[in-house]
């Protein structure tokens, strides 16, 4: 193939869900020729693959959305307090469309490898559609969840019915009516399906590894006048949400749980209870997420909800988490998922005494007895983080690839950069706020301090920029220090990579909130790009 084949852009974003449209957006309005490259057949990222029966958002609408353009969100009308994967893949259509960013997409196209060249600056970049590009940045915007962990069972070949994953869910959707459906997993995915699945399928077992704490959504429509009033106070809004920590409105209570008496205490976790909100309950005190005794009161709290709802205490007490502290793995918000193991129809199996054997032809072997099952949905989750960042091949300065750089865990200076890889920027990557915030806003504040970095290289007439090696292990080892203050390495969460076999564990979001994170980021560009080193 000769050079004329090679298609040349200033930037190159890997990804079209909220991530990459944005960057997309913001680095065409400074005048660069940018492309985008998206393995789906159109925008959306997680929305676009996650089609799972009751897949919804867990942040709120109003929150959940853009806030770049105050015309967009006065003209956009969200119609649930929690939207559903329709409205919202709906709405990054809309978005798509006013912005005209389809044309700059090349739909369908996976980038397979991306090698970095010191003589030209550049980056070159291969697709499983054969293209080649070449760009001066290369921008991933590829999610936090977006590759499926598929774990393997031994006989899953021989099954003859159908296997599914969440994450990939067929598009013309699935009739369960009159099956018999076995869902893996009991995270937020499985959390959201299983009460749709159980009121279509004739019989659903579920299999559980490890029980996950949820709070009932107390979704509803959204009203005309609260819609109204809202869009009122909009500006302000954002402005308060994107100096927030964690990206939604929530106050962290200034009493320890362990300093009020047994009423107080109760009333508290109620109120959050009933509020129907993902960070209201690990809120409701200063220490739930600190101090061990004061995580239990809470974790307890939530145990007694789960007996009163589920009637077969057995049941309950399956369905009660003890293995690690509320919060630490990620909290769901349901609509009727305890309540779902009161139908005759739903049986949950415990895999810690009923470990999965095998798929058969017609079903599982778990404890030495067959469930026969017609359909088999993985609700597995996702590799999370590192995982679509790792999936292609990277190859940075001296042909090393950033696998083998993060084969010991990521190490990503503000989240964004690497030491090795220049010009390359990684939107929400691990060491920045990213998953333990509404994502939208982090998301906003990555995707707007790479925009500006980038204005400034172009002003400056830099060739690239990178990390240095220093700014990067100090940033790690700060991540690793701030998480190592609470209670969140402690559960075997994904946050930590321990879903996956062989992932080495490192806690990977940071967890000191957006508005700090902002700060830092801001001050570091404020300096001309400390800890980075810039060749001209
Ligand atoms: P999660 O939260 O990672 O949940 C995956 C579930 O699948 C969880 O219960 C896992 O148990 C279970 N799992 C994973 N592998 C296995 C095997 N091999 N056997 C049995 N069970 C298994 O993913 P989700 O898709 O539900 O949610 C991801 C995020 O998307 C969510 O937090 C929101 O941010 C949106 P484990 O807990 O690992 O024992």
């Amino acid at each position: 193939m000769d050079d004329t084949s090679i298609e040349q852009f200033d930037a190159v974003i890997i990804g079209a869900g909220f991530s990459g449209l944005y960057m997309l957006h913001r680095l065409r309005s400074l005048g660069l020729r940018v492309h985008v490259l998206e393995a789906a057949a159109d925008v959306g990222g997680t929305w676009w693959w996650n089609r799972y029966p009751g897949a919804r958002c867990d942040i709120e609408s109003f929150d959940y959305s853009y806030s770049f353009d105050p015309d967009l969100e006065q003209d956009w009308t969200w119609t649930e307090r929690y939207a559903t994967q329709p409205e919202i893949l709906a709405y990054i259509g809309h978005v798509a469309e006013r912005f005209d960013l389809r044309r700059d997409i090349s739909f369908g196209t996976r980038m397979l490898e991306a090698r970095w060249s010191d003589g030209t600056a550049q980056w070159s970049l291969t697709t499983d559609t054969g293209r080649r590009l070449r760009a001066r940045y290369c921008v991933m915007a590829v999610g936090c969840l977006s590759r499926a962990n598929r774990p393997r069972f031994d006989g899953m070949d021989e099954f003859t019915g159908r296997i599914l994953h969440t994450g990939e869910w067929p598009h013309e959707g699935v009739d369960v009516t009159g099956l018999r459906v076995g869902v893996i997993g009991t995270g937020s995915s499985g959390i959201q399906s299983i009460p749709l699945l159980a009121q279509q399928a004739e019989q659903l077992t579920v299999f559980q590894r490890t029980p996950a704490f949820t709070l009932p959504a107390m979704n509803a429509p959204l009203d005309p006048d609260t819609v109204a009033a809202f869009k009122a106070r909009y500006r302000a809004h954002r402005e308060a949400t994107r100096h927030s920590n964690g990206g939604v409105l929530t106050t962290l209570a200034e009493e320890s749980v362990l300093t009020v008496d047994a009423e107080e205490r109760d009333r508290r976790f109620e109120a959050a209870w009933g509020s129907g909100t993902l960070f209201g309950l690990l809120s409701s005190f200063s220490d739930l997420m600190i101090d061990p005794q004061a995580n239990e009161l809470a974790a307890q709290f939530v145990r007694d909800r789960i007996a009163e709802i589920v009637t077969d205490p057995v049941v309950a007490e399956r369905l009660s988490p003890r293995s690690f502290p509320i919060g630490t793995k990620r909290l769901c918000l349901d609509t009727g998922y305890y309540a779902t193991y009161n139908r005759p129809n739903v049986e949950l199996v415990d895999l810690h005494a009923e470990p999965i054997d095998r798929f058969t032809a017609t079903g599982i072997e778990v404890g030495g007895r067959e469930i026969p099952l017609d359909v088999i949905v993985f609700a597995t989750g996702f590799d999370a983080m590192t995982g679509a960042l790792l999936a292609p091949d990277i190859i940075g300065r001296d042909g090393i690839t950033l696998r083998e750089k993060w084969s010991e865990g990521p190490r990503a200076y503000l989240g964004i950069a690497t030491s090795g890889f220049p010009n390359l920027f990684t939107i929400t990557g691990p060491g920045s706020p990213s998953v333990l915030t509404n994502m939208l806003v982090s998301i906003e504040q990555h995707v707007e301090w790479t925009a500006a970095c980038i204005d400034w290289l172009e002003q400056h007439g830099a060739r690239s920029i990178e990390a240095t090696a220093e700014a990067e292990n100090g940033w790690a080892d700060h991540v690793t220090e701030v998480a190592g203050f609470t209670l969140y390495p402690t559960g075997n969460s994904w946050y930590l990579g321990a879903n996956i076999e062989g992932k080495p564990r490192v806690f990977m979001p940071y967890i000191a909130g957006v508005e700090i994170f902002r700060t830092v980021c801001d001050d570091v560009a404020a300096n001309d790009y400390r800890g980075f080193a810039i060749s001209r």
